[in-house]
């Protein structure tokens, strides 16, 4: 059974609301104040079963007060009825509905010329030729014209036939979308609670389905779904569908949201946008011009920016832009919008979502930002996902990002996705996609800053990996850093040893004076056994004066680095050689004592051959070192 959803459109009074009565027997002008006027306010709803096609009738109010409305309903549909009374011929909402429904996208269409019952047949032939003239080169050109009279019934099964035909050629919703159901209706329902209805736009919605409503991000709970009036397990794409929700008063719920899954949609205020302006707006789209923007069910108040030279698309023309919204929406990429001039209120132009999640341009280079929407316009995912990646900069875009961004589901976004990866149109960095030339960017600063510490600092072995990521990496994701390190490593560009990182070519190389230095140092260490004397006497007598001892420090750094020397106790270092030494003694006396391996400060003393000044702060070494434990005033040794 195919489902479709067609969509009446046409001026006030033109017998869209009879012709849904004739042909689905119920009247969709439901509120009491539409049946005392005689009018249609807002949307009305009535099905239709035509034997393997099911349709979902949306009838649209006429009036020009209520294009709104019309507007919340005319987003989702597939297939337009283009209602014309013969006694009146193509009036201005006529023109107006036919320009939404061009610039909404819709496909489908047919145009039905009602209360031929009134008029005689020349009439009837001039608006025939009035409505060949209006569709001329559009979407309804060659779409079947059908009078018919809602009063006597004449020309209905003519009309029931072309519906059915017309909608067997509208194509089944394209999968691989996340589940969008915009709401254009909300009421309470005695004993049920809020009930919501809209076009499902894509994915599917099942009875027990967590979901989100946006903008609000109010969490809600699936407790039916229905599908033209009967209970369904699952309501898909495509299809008119009601949804009682648990969790939510109805007061907290209004036309225009969007029920979506949970952390799926991203509420926005800057969209960019491709925009044409009819060919009869009384004037150019100029930046700065405040517009009402109608998107799916919603409708919000909107600046323009015009991104193109001289800030303005003239009538019958397109254009890049972007709008900045009074108030949040969540939306994607490819969504067909209408803009409406703020007063009067009349429709002007329409167009098309380009990047949802848009940040500002001030400042930047015009021709660049037109040239990346280019992209934008185009239908290819792999470019199309690239653009997003380059305009979130340094921070990147991850998965879920990129779904909110496209409303694109992993069926399609992981091919798209890999591609782009493949094309070398993004660089993955541990599951955040990032700009090759960011990346390349990030890593060049990330060598450049370890080369510079290299030449500031010769004789350190590196810079910390800390210092390195708080310098250049401080807001970007942590995934970013490891990928470039780890990049750089396999590039044999850089060396990690322990927290620091260095470059693969650094090397201590010491001038010959500095290693004769070192050598003497190292002798001073080596003869002073473990009473060795405080750092500044060493330094000098390694032969350093005071004012060299700057220099000596970093010389006496690397000794340490190479574990020559080892700090025992504040300016106190010992010669390794003898701490090994003294650590092979103490093990030895354990051995001997295999019951009591222990030692007091006295015997420790004569063990070590020290005073009093080196055993204290020795066995304390040793006890940090887990070589000995304090238990009182003995010392356990412990391996
Ligand atoms: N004689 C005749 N009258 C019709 C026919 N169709 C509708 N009407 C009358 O035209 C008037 C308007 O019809 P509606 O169906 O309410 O018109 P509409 O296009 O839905 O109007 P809005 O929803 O307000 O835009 C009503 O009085 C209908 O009875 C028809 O085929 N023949
Ligand atoms: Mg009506």
């Amino acid at each position: 059974m195919t489902s479709v959803i067609v969509g009446t459109a046409g001026h006030i009074d033109h017998g869209k609301s009879a012709l849904v009565r004739a042909l689905t027997g119920s009247d969709p002008d439901r509120l009491p104040e539409e049946k005392r006027r005689g009018i249609t306010i807002d949307l009305g709803f009535a099905d239709l079963d035509l034997g393997g096609v099911r349709i979902g009738f949306v009838d649209v109010p006429g009036h020009e007060r209520f294009v709104k409305n019309m507007l919340a309903g005319a987003h989702g549909i597939d297939v337009v009825a283009l209602v014309i009374a013969a006694d009146e011929g193509v009036m201005p909402q006529t023109r107006e509905h036919f320009d939404i429904c061009r610039l909404l996208g819709v496909q489908q269409g047919l145009i039905v010329i009602t209360k031929t019952d009134l008029v005689e047949d020349e009439l009837l032939e001039l608006v025939a030729s009035e409505v060949a003239e209006l569709a001329a080169g559009s979407f309804l050109e060659s779409a079947p014209v059908i009078p018919v009279s809602a009063k006597t019934g004449a020309g209905l099964d003519h009309l029931k036939t072309a519906l059915k035909e017309v909608s067997l050629r509208v194509p089944a919703r394209a999968s691989g979308f996340l589940t969008r159901l915009p709401v254009d209706r909300v009421f309470a329902m005695k004993g049920f609670g809020a009930v919501v209805t809209g076009t499902l736009v894509s994915g599917s919605i099942a009875e027990g389905d967590e979901l989100e409503l946006l903008p609000t991000h109010s969490r809600v709970r699936a407790r039916g779904v229905q599908v033209h009036g009967k209970s369904v397990a699952r309501a898909s794409a495509g299809q008119r569908t009601a949804v009682n929700l648990g969790g939510i008063e109805t007061t907290a719920i209004e036309r225009g949201m969007v029920l979506a899954p949970v952390s799926s949609l991203r509420t926005t205020q800057i969209l960019d946008v491709k925009i044409s302006v009819l060919g009869d707006a009384p004037r150019a789209l100029r930046s700065r011009a405040r517009v009402r923007l109608h998107i799916h069910a919603a409708e919000v108040l909107a600046r323009v920016q015009v991104l193109e030279t001289g800030s303005q698309i003239a009538p019958g023309a397109e254009g890049l832009a972007q709008l900045r919204l009074e108030s949040p929406i969540a939306a994607v990429a490819g969504e067909p919008f209408i803009l409406r001039s703020y007063s009067p209120s009349r429709t002007i132009a329409g167009g098309q979502i380009l990047d949802p999640l848009a940040g500002k341009h001030r400042g930047r280079d015009l021709a660049e930002v037109r040239r990346s929407l280019a992209v934008l316009t185009a239908a290819n995912p792999a470019a199309q996902l690239s653009i997003f990646v380059a305009a979130a900069g340094d921070l990147g875009q991850r998965k879920e990002d990129l779904a909110a961004r496209t409303g694109w589901e992993n069926e399609r976004l992981d091919p798209s996705l890999n591609e782009a990866i493949s094309q070398g149109l993004i660089i993955n960095c541990g599951g955040v996609f990032l700009d090759p030339k960011k990346y390349a960017t990030l890593k060049a600063a990330a060598l450049n800053e370890v080369r510079t510490h290299h030449k500031r600092e010769p004789l350190s072995r590196g810079l910390a990996r800390e210092t390195l990521r708080e310098r250049h990496f401080a807001h970007i994701p942590s995934e970013v850093f490891r990928t470039v390190l780890t990049d750089l490593e396999t590039a044999e560009l850089l060396v990690s040893e322990k927290d620091l990182v260095r470059t693969s070519e650094h090397v201590l190389e010491l001038s010959g004076s500095d290693a004769a230095l070192r050598d003497r140092i190292d002798a001073v260490y080596e003869s002073a056994g473990l009473e060795p004397p405080a750092l500044d006497e060493a330094l000098q007598a390694a032969g350093l004066t005071p004012t060299q001892k700057t220099h000596g420090r970093k010389i006496l750094q690397l000794l340490l680095d190479r574990q020559t020397l080892v700090r025992v106790q504040g300016d106190l270092y010992f010669h390794s050689r003898h701490l090994a030494d003294l650590t092979a003694k103490l093990r030895k006396l354990a051995l001997e004592h295999p019951s009591d391996p222990s030692l007091d400060v006295s015997a420790f003393k004569e063990l070590a051959g020290v005073s009093r000044k080196y055993a204290i702060p020795l066995l304390e070494f040793l006890d940090r070192e887990r070589i000995t434990r304090r238990v009182g005033d003995r010392r356990q040794i412990l391996k």
